[in-house]
């Protein structure tokens, strides 16, 4: 374990939840420094560290380590305990992991986030059409994974990668927008494992002070915002 690493991130965000569970998978200790970018001094010193302005940011030393994939990849090379592995050495097994990575970033994670972007604009702005295209999107993805998962315990296999990292935190704040079908059992299932594993449940604890601020928040699970009521 080391504390040399520091992660700029925010509990509430998945992205950053998708690192928080490598770290705690790959048994990485770092610093981590709450980010608000709703304030103006905090998000001009984080813009000045990274021009994207996304997080999370790893900083490693003098490194400057953006995106989650990358931050992934990075911690596992330099930083992971002995004998933990979320991306596979097997140059093929690899190569499916970070499909799977890039489809639940691309297809889960960026629909759910333009239904939050949606509703945290003001009623006049808000764009109809891009939602129902997220929605149809989400909903393609969904009919996706859930024949992939057939036969599979995890996104790539037999194994809790990387891609699993991406897909928890996607698919538990995508659900909030469109319910996952009954009829799609495999993918429930798959959610479900997901969300019973300790290191997601790690994840959704710290973010579970902050749900009330989630745009989505009336669409979360009680079981999820408020475990004592559920
Ligand atoms: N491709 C990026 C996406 C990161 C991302 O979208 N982060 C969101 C939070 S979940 C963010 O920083 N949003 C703030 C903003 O866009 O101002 C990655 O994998 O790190």
């Amino acid at each position: 374990m080391t504390t040399a690493l520091t992660l700029h991130y925010h509990p509430l965000s998945s992205y950053c939840q998708k690192v928080l569970i490598a770290l705690d998978e790959l048994g990485i200790a770092a610093d981590l420094q709450l980010l608000d970018l709703g304030d103006a001094a905090q998000r001009a010193a984080f813009l000045a560290l990274w021009p994207t302005g996304k997080m999370p940011l790893l900083i490693d030393g003098s490194r400057v380590v953006p995106e989650t994939s990358i931050i992934i990849e990075h911690l596992q090379r330099h930083h992971a305990a002995a004998g933990r592995v979320l991306i596979p050495h097997e140059p093929d097994a690899a190569l499916e992991v970070r499909l799977w990575d890039r489809l639940f970033d691309q297809y889960v994670m960026t629909p759910m986030q333009a239904f939050t972007a949606d509703l945290l604009r003001p009623e006049a702005k808000r764009d109809a059409l891009n939602v129902a295209q997220a929605r149809e999107r989400l909903a393609s993805t969904y009919a996706l994974i859930d024949k992939h998962m057939a036969g599979r315990s995890w996104a790539a296999g037999e194994a809790f990668t990387m891609a699993d990292c991406a897909a928890a935190p996607a698919l538990f704040y995508a659900v909030t927008y469109l319910p996952i079908g009954a009829e799609q059992t495999r993918l429930n299932a798959y959610f479900e494992r997901l969300m019973a594993r300790p290191s997601v449940a790690r994840a959704v604890d710290a973010a579970r002070p902050w749900f009330r601020f989630y745009p989505g928040h009336g669409g979360l699970a009680r079981r999820f915002f408020d475990p004592e009521a559920a």
